[in-house]
């Protein structure tokens, strides 16, 4: 029997600074709504999927800039999206800027979860690769703020039992580190949810502004074939407080195939039927972890880094 799982992932057009939280929650109803008319099981939201992408501006009220982050979600401004999945029977991933009261003290995060159909928070996971900066860059088109504003996260890359297979979460940067799909491969991931805000321009190597999009397929893609799963992945693209994003939010397949992609740099929703049996086939052969991978003779990994069992 295969384990057919449909997945919607639900790219993001820019949202304005002006805009506000029912607006936007409205939006991504919108498309929760209709990956419900299309079958889904569950639908993949953007990284900070809340807001505009902040870490592009310096902030320096607290006050100001705690607008951009929740501390309690499902919350008051976020109540709406999950009464839907409830309403509607379908699963989502959510990427938002996090507050969270921890050892005594404020600590920030960038954040997701995936949320089952009944509703309820099945797991949540804390970006670890922060790109950019921690302090602004005076000069730059743009900042790139994310090690001032967030912490780096402290839940590791879990995977959870969820919607009949192994799931996992990762948040945009953490996708160009082939240590964030591994950690999970060893742990029988099947499907990986990310988002990702990727500006076209990098100030820091403008020599790969034309390589933006291929860099972000070809990370993926690698990702997924070589720990035989699923990987879904959605964009905030577009030009949003003038930064433009790449979009081609897409479904890879463990083959590493696309197997379906965003054509827009606008809100649109992409659906793909997973059958997750597919990963089978890759982790009991090529991939077979046990019987191929041989960690113990990569080198002195453990003695030079002093991390730890060499992943
Ligand atoms: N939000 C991100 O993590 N963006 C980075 C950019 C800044 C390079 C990315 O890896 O896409």
């Amino acid at each position: 029997m295969p384990r057919i799982l449909t997945v919607g992932v639900a790219q993001m057009g820019p949202i304005p600074r002006s805009q506000s939280r029912p607006e936007t929650l409205a939006r991504l109803i919108a498309m929760l709504e209709d990956a419900a008319r299309m079958g889904s099981d569950l639908v993949c939201f953007t990284e900070a999927a809340l807001t505009a992408f902040f870490p592009h501006w310096t902030i320096e009220a607290e006050q100001e800039l705690d607008t951009y982050f929740d501390a309690k979600v499902p919350g008051p401004s976020t109540q709406a999206l999950f009464d839907a999945a409830r309403r509607l029977r379908i699963g989502f991933h959510l990427g938002y800027a996090e507050i969270a009261i921890e050892d005594g003290r404020k600590r920030r995060f960038n954040t997701s979860i995936l949320v089952g159909k009944d509703g309820e928070i099945i797991g949540k996971y804390r970006k670890i690769h922060l790109p950019g900066y921690d302090a602004p860059r005076p000069g730059e088109p743009f900042q790139n703020l994310e090690k001032m504003y967030f912490e780096v996260g402290n839940l590791g890359f879990p995977v959870w039992n969820a919607f009949g297979g192994r799931i996992g979460m990762m948040i945009c940067n953490d996708r160009r580190w082939p240590e964030s799909y591994r950690v999970m491969g060893l742990q029988g991931v099947e499907l990986i949810l990310l988002g990702y805000n990727t500006p076209v321009h990098n100030p820091a190597m403008p020599e790969t502004d034309d390589l933006g999009n291929f860099h972000n397929h070809l990370v993926m893609q690698s990702g997924a074939y070589q720990n035989g799963t699923f990987v879904v992945a959605a964009a905030k693209c577009g030009v949003e407080e003038g930064v433009d994003q790449i979009g081609q939010s897409c479904i890879i397949a463990p083959s590493g195939e696309r197997i379906t992609q965003c054509s827009t740099l606008g809100d649109e929703l992409q659906v793909a039927r997973c059958d997750l049996d597919l990963c089978n086939s890759y982790k009991s052969s090529i991939f077979n972890f046990a019987k191929h991978r041989r960690p113990e003779h990569y080198g002195l990994i453990t003695e030079r880094t002093g991390a730890g069992a060499p992943l």
